[in-house]
């Protein structure tokens, strides 16, 4: 007989003897039943003495035995005077604390934090319409030029807009409607923080209205308003006062003026949520948008996901819906004077995406609208704290977090509208140096040598480097050796392989001067390609004057694009240049010799650049004619 058998049969006993007998009944039965344990233990002890480990083996057993049974004796004791039945104790499933359920969320789960009132469709700008002032009577005329020219967007049809207005039907792709997320892992609650500096009233609420009606509320934890320095004073004590109504937004204040990147760490300082997602103060958020988002992130936390930022139009309000086939998505990029730009998507980045669900993968992002995780956040080191203001954070962001290990991607079934301005309202309180400084900070932490390419191509930023003016960036430099982040080439070469890379070294570079006229070669206003330069007084800055004479011997004003001199019979024009790099080659009207006299030659037409009339042509050449003549300084 196994001690297990003992064991077995004992339990039994006891759990008979607890539920059903008198205590005194019970003590008998257990004495009875030690007696007859020890007797058994006894009996399978003297059958096996002569085997020596056995009867170790045995004593042990038995010692084990007894502790046992008098456990069990111990135990009756206690429980005899008090027969009540206790609860059973519920097992957990698991002891994980994010305990989640299977299968997908239901839409009534994801209802929003607050529903949307019912909305008037004739109410100006309902579903999203535009908002039309064509017969406005002179005082109207008078208060809507008055907005205007206070927050450079049409502030008259703002206010008169419901703040709660709806955007119509659901028109993404249907794909993007049909999406569902995965109870488990569960999707990471998110702070909404949305910055202002002299907001109008109407925008900024209807953004946190529009929050309030699309967010889930098992998702959205809180929004906070960061409020940076405004002097409205409906943005002060009224704005407490009317969010009492609205529980889980909050404003936190910057008394100073110290922008957009210490502002969003305040907000980030006081954020509960699993997540950080930032927008704009003048948003409004499509169906849907902040699921896909999450569910990104819940996938990967690496993730910094962008959603697709649709336009609101700053004149009429109307709000440009997504087109339920899809549309033809653009990318974030940069140019090497580090200004944000975007760009069509490249085939292999169209391939590699099944359907609309999937995120689009890219080199840069805006950084006004983007969720991620909050410890991802600051893991990655959050932002250049000694950044001022405005400018330059986004891009130095982009290569951070994929030099480090991160992706940055647009969702685009996340869709968010944003009314763009065609210019700011606000003042840059110590310039647009600033910029400048902020964009050589992040070249010298995350650019290795590439940051001479932009150097060059901003000579106020070159100097601050030269001087190094830019202040202090051994904090970040130690982040960058901590996550053991890449090189800049590594990420020109695995995230960003489409971009042009300009001589390290080009012959000759800088503005290009005219002999006789002491004028200075510029791509005029807005240049895309296609059009004639003009001559300008030389500023020295760089930008429309920056032109460099490659080791291809083009003449390249490689500035926002690609673009080269290119002569055609007497004319020169900027053109996007031939040589795109890999097996493509410079064309006889971009290859130019640049002669010790100060002749600018095209061998391929035999002609020579003049600055003789308004514009730069070409003529025959004539070394004693000192329109003819230029030089680089
Ligand atoms: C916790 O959850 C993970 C999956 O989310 C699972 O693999 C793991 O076994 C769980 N741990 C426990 C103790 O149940
Ligand atoms: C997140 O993505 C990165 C980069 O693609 C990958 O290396 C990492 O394994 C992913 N992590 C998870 C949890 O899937
Ligand atoms: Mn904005």
């Amino acid at each position: 007989m196994q001690p297990a058998l003992h064991l077995r049969r004992m339990t039994t006993l006891r759990r008979v003897l607890r539920r059903r007998l008198h205590p005194l009944k019970l003590l008998i039965v257990a004495l009875i039943f030690v007696t007859f344990v020890f007797l058994l233990q006894w009996e399978v002890g003297s059958q096996n003495q002569q085997e020596d480990p056995w009867l170790k083996d045995m004593a042990v057993k038995r010692d084990a035995m007894l502790g046992m049974v008098m456990g069990a004796v111990h135990n009756l004791r206690d429980v005899m005077p008090k027969m009540q039945i206790k609860a059973p104790v519920r097992q957990q499933a698991n002891t994980n604390s994010t305990v989640c359920l299977p299968g997908h969320y239901t839409a009534g789960e994801l209802r929003p934090a607050l529903e949307r009132p019912p909305q008037n469709p004739l109410a100006p700008g309902a579903s999203g319409k535009p908002f039309l002032t064509d017969s406005l009577s002179p005082e109207e005329q008078k208060e809507k030029e008055r907005g205007e020219e206070k927050h450079c967007f049409n502030l008259y049809a703002s206010d008169r807009i419901s703040l709660s207005r709806d955007l119509g039907a659901d028109t993404r792709p249907p794909e993007c409607i049909e999406q569902t997320f995965k109870r488990c892992p569960s999707l990471p609650t998110t702070s909404v923080i949305i910055v202002f500096h002299n907001e109008a009233w109407s925008t900024l609420l209807r953004t946190v209205y529009s929050v309030l009606h699309t967010s889930p509320a098992i998702l959205l934890k809180e929004i906070i308003l960061v409020d940076d320095a405004s002097v409205y004073d409906d943005l002060k004590d009224k704005l407490d006062e009317y969010l009492k109504q609205l529980s889980i937004v909050q404003v936190v204040r910057q008394r100073e003026r110290k922008g957009l990147i210490t502002a969003r760490l305040l907000g980030a300082s006081v954020a509960t949520g699993d997540t950080l997602t930032f927008l704009d103060a003048h948003c409004e958020c499509f169906h849907g948008w902040l699921e896909p988002l999450l569910g990104r992130i819940a996938e990967n936390y690496t993730a910094v996901v962008s959603p697709d930022i649709t336009s609101i139009d700053f004149n009429t309000f109307e709000f440009i819906k997504p087109s339920p086939y899809g549309q033809k998505h653009s990318r974030g990029n940069f140019d090497w004077s580090l200004a944000f730009g975007w760009e069509g998507l490249p085939d292999h980045e169209r391939q590699r995406r099944k359907d609309e669900t999937h995120p689009i993968k890219t080199p840069t992002f805006a950084g006004g609208l983007f969720s991620i995780s909050k410890e991802y956040f600051y893991h990655i080191g959050s932002y250049d704290e000694e950044m001022e203001i405005w400018g330059g954070e986004n891009i130095e962001m982009s290569f951070r977090v994929w030099q480090c290990g991160g992706q940055l991607e647009i969702i685009p079934c996340s869709v968010v509208g944003h009314v763009f301005r065609t210019k700011s309202p606000h003042t840059f309180p110590k310039g647009t140096q600033v910029i400048a400084r902020n964009q050589v900070r992040l070249a010298e932490v995350w650019m290795d040598d590439y940051k001479e390419i932009f150097y060059r191509r901003n000579s106020e930023a070159g100097q601050i480097a030269r001087d190094r003016l830019f202040g202090d960036v051994s904090k970040r430099l130690d982040l960058r050796a901590r996550l053991q982040c890449k090189s800049f080439s590594w990420y020109l070469k695995n995230v960003y392989p489409e971009a042009f890379q300009p001589d390290f070294k080009p012959l000759r570079f800088g503005s290009v001067k005219n002999v006789a006229t002491d004028t200075c070669l510029d791509a005029g206003e807005n240049n895309q390609g296609g059009k004639e330069l003009i001559m300008y007084q030389c500023h020295g800055l760089g930008g429309n004057q920056y032109f460099e004479y490659s080791t291809r011997h083009e003449i390249r004003h490689s500035i926002q694009k690609e673009l080269c001199l290119h002569g055609k019979e007497g004319t020169v024009k900027l053109e996007d240049c031939q040589y795109k790099g890999g097996n493509t080659f410079v064309g006889a009207q971009q290859k130019w010799a640049l002669k010790e006299n100060q002749l600018f030659y095209i061998p391929g037409l035999n002609l020579c650049l003049t600055g003789r009339h308004e514009r730069p042509t070409l003529s025959l050449c004539d070394p004693s004619d000192r329109y003819q003549l230029w030089s680089f300084i």
